[in-house]
Parts: C-alpha cells; sequence; structure tokens
C-alpha cells in the first residue's frame, strides 16, 4: 500500500469522515453514485437509509456496478446494511478471490429497513464510472418464513400483501395476542352419578391459555352429599379418561 494511503487511513481512524445520510421511505426507487454515469468524486461518505412499511422487506438489486477494486474493497466500497447486520461489502468490475461486485444478485433485507453506504478515498488510479440500483418493498410471506415458534399461527395461516392473519379451527377463540387459539369451553356442570372429563382436544395435544371448569355436584343422588371443582389449566396433563392425574 502506498505510503500516503497508509497516512490518510490512519488519518480517518482519528477524525472520521462526516457522512451525508439520506432517508429514503418510498416503496421503490432508485440510488446511484454521485455523478453517475461520469465518474465518481473522490472522499465520498454517503449513506441511504431505506424504510418501507412493516410487513415489507427490501429487494436492492443493480444494474450497473465499477468501483475502484483494491484488497478487501479497503479503499473505495458499497456496503450493504440491515440494521446493524452487514449483508454484503462490493468493490471493482468484476468478482476476484478477495472482492466482490454485486452482478446479477438480489439482496434482500430480513426486516423493513436496509442501508447502503459509499464510501471513496482520497483518489482514484482510473476513472470509475460508480453504481445504479433500484430497491422495491416485496411483501413478506409470513406464513412461510416465520421462524420464530412464538410468533407462528396456532393454526392456520393467512397471508396477505402487508401482513397476514391467523384464524383457529371451529370451536377454538383467537387470543388477544391473535396467535394463539384458545379454546371455547363454557363451565360445565356434572350431575350424573358416573362419567368422564377430558382436556379439550383429547387425546390430542390439549390447547394453549386453556381455563376449563369441569364442576361436579351430585346432591341430587342416593349417595352422601358431595361437592367439587376442578379446575383445568395448561398444566393439566392428559390423562385416560375417567382419570385424574398429577404431574
Ligand atoms: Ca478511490
Ligand atoms: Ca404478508
Amino acid at each position: 500500500m502506498e505510503l500516503t494511503r497508509v497516512i490518510v487511513i490512519l488519518a480517518q481512524c482519528v477524525w472520521p469522515l462526516w457522512t451525508q445520510v439520506i432517508h429514503l421511505t418510498d416503496i421503490y426507487g432508485t440510488i446511484k453514485s454521485p455523478n453517475f454515469p461520469e465518474s465518481y468524486p473522490k472522499e465520498i461518505d454517503l449513506q441511504w437509509n431505506i424504510t418501507v412499511p412493516d410487513g415489507y422487506q427490501i429487494r436492492l438489486y443493480f444494474m450497473h456496478f465499477d468501483i475502484e477494486p483494491s484488497y478487501l474493497c479497503e479503499y473505495d466500497y458499497l456496503k450493504v446494511y440491515s440494521d446493524s447486520e452487514e449483508l454484503a461489502v462490493f468493490c471493482g468490475k468484476e468478482n476476484t478471490d478477495t472482492e466482490r461486485v454485486p452482478a446479477d444478485n438480489v439482496i434482500t433485507s430480513p426486516r423493513n429497513v436496509l442501508s447502503v453506504a459509499f464510501r471513496s478515498d482520497f483518489s482514484n488510479e482510473e476513472r470509475y464510472s460508480g453504481f445504479e440500483a433500484h430497491f422495491s418493498a416485496a411483501d413478506v410471506d409470513e406464513c412461510r418464513d416465520r421462524n420464530d415458534e412464538d410468533l407462528v399461527c396456532d393454526h392456520f395461516c393467512h397471508n396477505y400483501i402487508g401482513g397476514f392473519y391467523c384464524s383457529c379451527r371451529y370451536g377454538f377463540l383467537l387470543h388477544s395476542d391473535n396467535r394463539t387459539c384458545k379454546v371455547e369451553c363454557n363451565e360445565s356442570m356434572y350431575t350424573e352419578r358416573s362419567g368422564e372429563i377430558t382436556s379439550a382436544d383429547f387425546p390430542e395435544t390439549y390447547p394453549k391459555t386453556s381455563d376449563c371448569t369441569y364442576r361436579i355436584d351430585n346432591h341430587s343422588s342416593s349417595q352422601p352429599s358431595r361437592s367439587e371443582s376442578l379446575v383445568g389449566e395448561q398444566h393439566l396433563p392428559v390423562c385416560s379418561p375417567g382419570r385424574f392425574c398429577s404431574q
């Protein structure tokens, strides 16, 4: 590396360049290097912060890319971030062992924010025409892509452009969290001399957030009078019919 470049890089570490930030909130648009398609100036420090509505992600693709090549892109570069996660670093005009260009790849943000940073150092050894890229918002298919188990629908998931919603099987109610299906169990009174009670959906796994009351009252029977109340909650284990179990 030339001595001058070393000095400038060290200086930039001590006195970081002022970054010009451009905020974009449109659902599609174009970003390009300054002066594109003419050569970009030296000492550029630009960042585009793209935000689209919740329920969308951002797709970024390049129509043109020509940035001064350097080992590991230490001179001029374009970086793509989403939140603080670095998605890509590009420089040059074609892929080498140590440098990448976007080529035909489409970069997709994990969420609804994407940042593109473009830096040029104090010199260009040749004329480089810079870059032109397009971005657009794309629907997130939450029913297909959602990996967090706490956020998936209990029963049915319905995707739509910009969001999704959950629904439940017949006999269940959607909890206020809009994800969980809650069993619809009215307080049950059992007056027969014998019978069985089971958790909802037995013998299948009982539903989350169940809160069912089973009341057994055989005052009217010829046996000594007796009244019991059993409350089945999430911890109620699945038992065989007619038996009570403990954990
Ligand atoms: Ca340069
Ligand atoms: Ca969606």
